[in-house]
């Protein structure tokens, strides 16, 4: 089958899911080739397409004003091969069956690449937490829960947090699962400490991601001293990215929000840093108040993309930055992407970085530190044991690691250009398919 009637499939089989479409062409694109050379595998693709489950629930909860509210709930466990489904769940109105499928395929190629025992999965809500008050986000996750539950477990699916699930909603939803099932287990990852959560795992994704920045860096005898930052997003991974490019000497001037973006031309340090992280995390404001509090600049209703800098780390959200973007971003001088947030870049944004050949790195290869993390989380619950901060950002170290190796190892092209796309999907794809294939057709 060509690229072109695989994809005709895919298309024919899953209309209007545009974004799980982008996220299949990819990978499909960058397999062609190995698997003319590597024939067993042929066949193994149609099935990694195709959930091996799709759950779609109705989702009823009472708002403060007493009114009767319906949202819709959805876990998409895409692929087993190799260990439990594992991956975060999604709250954000733009939820649907296509984000969903996208993400889980994502995770499954993901999961791989982190050398730890996780399958493939994603899931989530239309539900907006967005001017909730804590009482409504516990009443949704709770009945969100009530419903979830006798589709995971700790040896089965494993949950944890993505855009709009953080701590406080872990929190909701754990406690609903222990009620239901009366069982202290290891079911969710991204606990707090007190109940089961690991060091680093908070930290994991941002830091991660700043990892794999410094290991292709060091390809071209570079690292992040004196480099000027420009991330976007100011949730979770951002905020961990952010920090981690501080300690490590880089400068970060730009933060976003779905509203816009802050250019602090100074740098972000540790003291701007823990401002951000209470008005995200706690009083759960706008990013623009950073501009106003330490008087730098806010662009309303665009991305940061046109700031002059040396690296990018896209942490927001999918398809947030264009060709256009990266035009401006290389003509500015930018020379490395590290992407923190699922499939931020169009595929005319990939194919202009891949063309003039700069430290491009896809999110599934650059932000699995978070996924990893979660792995070394369920590690020490099965052992019921803690590790230290140091072993953990250890242990998050050496799996960046390797899987900067095993991208190098893939995607090495005759000249010498690491094509980490290539790298990525090839690396991920073969340890799911060998197992598929050893566990016969299933
Ligand atoms: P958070 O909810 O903590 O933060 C999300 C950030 O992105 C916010 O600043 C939010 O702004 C912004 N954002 C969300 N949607 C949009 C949008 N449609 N347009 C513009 N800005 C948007 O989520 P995370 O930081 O956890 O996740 C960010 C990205 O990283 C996602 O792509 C996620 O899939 C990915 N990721 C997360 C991991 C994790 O461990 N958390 C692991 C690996 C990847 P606003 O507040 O205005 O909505
Ligand atoms: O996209 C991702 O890898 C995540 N949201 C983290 C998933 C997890 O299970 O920790």
């Amino acid at each position: 089958m060509t690229v072109q009637q695989f994809m005709d499939m895919v298309i024919r089989k899953n209309p209007n899911e545009p974004e799980f479409i982008q996220a299949v062409q990819e990978v499909v694109e960058s397999l062609d080739a190995f698997i003319d050379d590597n024939p067993k595998y042929v066949g193994v693709l149609e099935r990694m397409v195709e959930p091996e489950r799709t759950i779609i629930f109705r989702v009823p909860w009472i708002n403060d004003k007493g009114e009767f509210c319906i949202n819709r709930g959805y876990r998409i466990e895409m692929n087993s091969a190799i260990g439990p489904y594992k991956g975060g769940l999604r709250f954000h109105p733009s939820v649907n069956l296509s984000i969903l499928k996208f993400l889980a395929f994502e995770q499954v190629l993901k999961n791989s690449l982190t050398t730890l025992p996780m399958g493939g999965a994603k899931g989530g809500s239309d539900f907006d937490p967005k001017g909730k008050s804590d009482l409504e986000i516990m009443k949704f996750c709770q009945s969100f829960m009530n419903e979830l539950q006798r589709h995971i477990g700790a040896s089965t699916d494993v949950p944890a947090g993505d855009i709009g699930v953080g701590g406080r909603e872990i929190g909701f939803l754990f406690g609903q699962y222990k009620r239901i099932r009366n069982e202290f287990t290891g079911v969710l990852t991204g606990k707090s400490l007190e109940w089961g959560g690991s060091l680093i795992r908070p930290e994991a994704t941002g830091y991660g991601c700043t990892y794999f920045a410094q290991e292709m860096l060091t390809t071209r005898h570079s690292d992040l001293k004196g480099k000027t930052v420009v991330i976007s997003g100011s949730g979770n991974v951002a905020q961990y990215a952010c920090e981690k490019v501080t300690q490590l000497g880089g400068k970060v001037v730009t933060l976003s929000d779905s509203n816009g973006y802050v250019y602090d031309k100074d740098g972000i340090d540790s003291e701007k840093l823990a401002f951000v992280l209470k008005l995200k995390n706690e009083t759960r404001g706008r990013i623009k108040e950073y501009a106003v509090k330490y008087n730098c600049e806010y662009v309303e209703d665009k991305t940061p993309w046109h700031v002059k800098c040396d690296i990018a780390m896209p942490c927001a959200t999918q398809n947030e930055l264009n060709r256009d973007d990266a035009m401006a971003l290389v003509a500015n001088g930018c020379f490395c992407v590290s992407e923190g947030a699922n499939m931020p870049s169009t595929p005319g944004a990939v194919e202009y970085f891949l063309e003039r050949k700069i430290l491009y790195a896809p999110g599934k290869a650059s932000n699995a530190g978070g996924v990893a993390t979660s792995g070394l989380e369920m590690t020490q619950n099965s052992i019921r044991l803690h590790w230290t901060r140091e072993e953990v950002d250890t242990e998050l170290k050496k799996i960046m690691k390797s899987i900067h190796e095993n991208c190098v190892k893939h995607g090495t092209k005759e000249d010498g250009y690491v094509d980490y796309v290539l790298g990525a999907n090839i690396g991920g794809f073969v340890k799911v398919a060998e197992a598929m294939l050893a566990q016969g057709l299933v």
